[in-house]
């Protein structure tokens, strides 16, 4: 037997099922042993998008899924998808391919230190040296991605083990290890606290995170928690679905005044980084005391001191919350409350003005109006990118179920997107055939991995995108203005600019799919229409919406500050 059968069997063992991948030297033989071996491979057109796609697969069935690339500029094109994986808490497993042992140091075909190159932004990082080993690492690799926080892994298989041989009665068995990761509950004296704090508390408020999301039974055991509890609560985007948007006491249109005035925050899997702003002031009371639940000790503490840090699994310690709290609800009337729902009101009325506005070219709010109709009652897995984009898309694009809702995530990361929406299909093929895939992307977000149209054009999977066309990054020229500018435009183009109403939609026609350029509610209304029917394509609604449309004015803009 040979390297590529032994370690695709491993895998498989594991109960790995789906690959990513761009092959080359010296892999091809692993990506046509994993489909001799039943294995799913999905070829897509930069390994960059393949690892994204692996990353929300693992995120989707909760099992690791390969990222197979080649050696040299094949690895370095992952190094951002793992990095982005690590900080997001999302499994996966990268398999490089590496230049033959023989010759290491000696200038091989795109030699490279991979192992150094990728153990920055993996939890685990190892190069196989021998066949026998193959099943232990790969079963230790999938524990590292899965047990504790998830995370990237990366293997690195050298040529010379690709292609070696062995008798297969050399290769030790070793058992598959269950792909659902232990889990611990605080010690009783802990619950009993984060409970009493809660009770006394005036304006207490529970943010749901993406750990929520993650946990086996988060999703259940949160919205138990609510239910009996009844406080007011909001999800971090990560958090998006683990409780649907339309549960009682979503405090969510009140996010900002909800965090400067609660003097006592339960966190859920959250973590109190840049997207909850350090848990700071002037965003938070700097007297608010935090209770917080989390699988990693490492994460107490940060920015601001815990007050009860609860160490385990969210849906078991939720469980134990609820048991706790069972004689207890809080007041729904009082004066923390009324002063939630007055401001999110507030909040909502701002926004539906904006969306009301039907003048062209739209703005945001506007144009997402006719997406969100679309939505309502129908099972869809939005992926979302893009910076305006993405922010009023969180707003406007309602989650009611969990792992319903892909973005940018921790790490921020632009040309996520594609790759995401092409596992996301896959999925939906293969677990959840009743949900249909929309990824709406900014102009600049699908520029990163547009090409992988074409490999869900291949695949035949009816994902459509949509694209907010604002000729550029966060705003752009009015496409008169641009035609104007004469002289050198690496001195006169703004470095914001993308080419003004470019025909994205054209794109996604040349390479197998449909396309649409719209600039109206009701044209994006019936090209929706028209996308839902394609059942075996990717379809594109590119929308031409206003170049100098933004968010609402928010009063604490560190993160946008060069947006003005
Ligand atoms: C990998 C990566 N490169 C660059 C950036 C910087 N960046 C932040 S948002 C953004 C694009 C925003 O433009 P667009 O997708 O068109 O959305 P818009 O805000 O215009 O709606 C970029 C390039 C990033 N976040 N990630
Ligand atoms: C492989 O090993 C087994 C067990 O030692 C032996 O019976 C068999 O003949 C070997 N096969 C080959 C091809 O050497
Ligand atoms: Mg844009």
């Amino acid at each position: 037997m040979d390297g590529a059968t032994i370690i695709v069997k491993a895998l498989k063992n594991q109960g790995v099922e789906y690959f990513f991948g761009v092959v080359g030297f010296p892999i091809i033989e692993v990506g046509m042993a994993a489909q001799a071996q039943g294995m799913k491979f999905v070829a897509c057109r930069n390994e960059q998008a393949a690892c994204y796609a692996a990353q929300a697969m693992g995120y989707l069935t909760r099992k690791p899924a390969v990222c197979l690339v080649v050696s040299g500029p094949g690895l370095l094109h992952t190094i951002g998808g793992l990095a982005n994986a690590t900080v997001n808490c999302w499994p996966v497993i990268c398999i490089g391919g590496s230049s033959d042992k023989d010759q290491d140091g000696r200038g091989g075909f795109q030699e490279w230190a991979q192992v150094e190159s990728a153990r920055n932004a993996c939890k685990y990082a190892a190069q196989i040296s021998t066949l026998q080993s193959i099943p232990w690492i790969v079963q230790k690799a999938v524990r590292s991605a899965m047990y504790g926080r998830p995370g990237a892994v990366y293997l690195d298989l050298p040529g010379n083990i690709v292609m070696a041989t062995c008798n297969e009665s050399t290769i030790p068995e070793v058992a598959p290890i269950p792909l659902t990761a232990p889990v611990t509950i605080p010690p009783p004296s802990f619950i009993v606290d984060a409970i009493s704090m809660l009770k006394a508390a005036k304006r207490p408020l529970v943010i749901i995170g993406k750990g929520a999301a993650w946990s086996e039974r988060g999703s259940l055991m949160t919205e138990r928690f609510l239910t009996r509890s009844r406080l007011p609560w909001l999800p971090t985007p990560g958090g998006k679905g683990v409780v649907s948007d339309v549960y009682p006491n979503n405090v969510n249109a009140a996010r900002s005044f909800a965090l400067r005035n609660a003097d006592v925050i339960f966190l859920v899997g959250a973590r109190l980084n840049w997207m909850l702003h350090y848990g700071l002031p002037p965003r938070f009371n700097k007297d608010c005391k935090i209770i917080q639940v989390d699988l990693c000790p490492e994460e107490f503490h940060q920015s601001v001191k815990t007050s009860v840090g609860l160490l385990g699994d969210i849906g078991e310690t939720l469980e134990l919350l609820s048991r706790e709290c069972a004689d207890w609800t809080f007041d729904g009337k009082c004066e923390w409350m009324r002063s939630l729902v007055d401001n999110a009101g507030k909040n909502r009325r701002t926004v539906e003005s904006m969306a009301s506005d039907n003048q062209t070219p739209l703005n945001y709010f506007a144009a997402y109006q006719p997406i969100a109709r679309w939505m309502e009652g129908k099972d869809v897995l939005v992926v979302n990118e893009g910076a305006n984009t993405m922010d009023i898309g969180r707003t406007m694009m309602q989650s009611v179920r969990p792992r319903r809702r892909l973005d940018a995530g921790t790490f921020g990361t632009m040309g996520v997107g594609a790759g995401y929406a092409l596992a996301a299909a896959i999925y939906c093929r293969d677990y959840s055939p009743q949900t249909r895939v929309l990824l709406v992307q900014g102009d600049s977000a699908f520029g990163f991995s547009g090409m992988e149209l074409e490999t869900i054009a291949r695949y035949r999977l009816p994902v459509t995108t949509v694209v907010f066309n604002n000729n550029g990054i966060y705003r752009g020229l009015r496409a008169e203005d641009q035609k104007e500018l004469d002289g050198d435009l690496t001195q006169l183009l703004p470095v914001l600019s993308l080419s003004p109403e470019c025909r994205y939609d054209k794109m996604c026609e040349a390479l197998g799919g449909r396309g649409w350029m719209v600039r109206t509610k009701d044209e994006i209304s019936n090209a929706l229409e028209k996308a839902e029917k394609e059942t075996a394509r990717p379809t594109l609604i590119n929308i031409l919406i206003a170049t100098d449309a933004d968010r609402k004015p928010q009063e604490d803009n560190w993160l946008t500050r060069s947006k003005q």
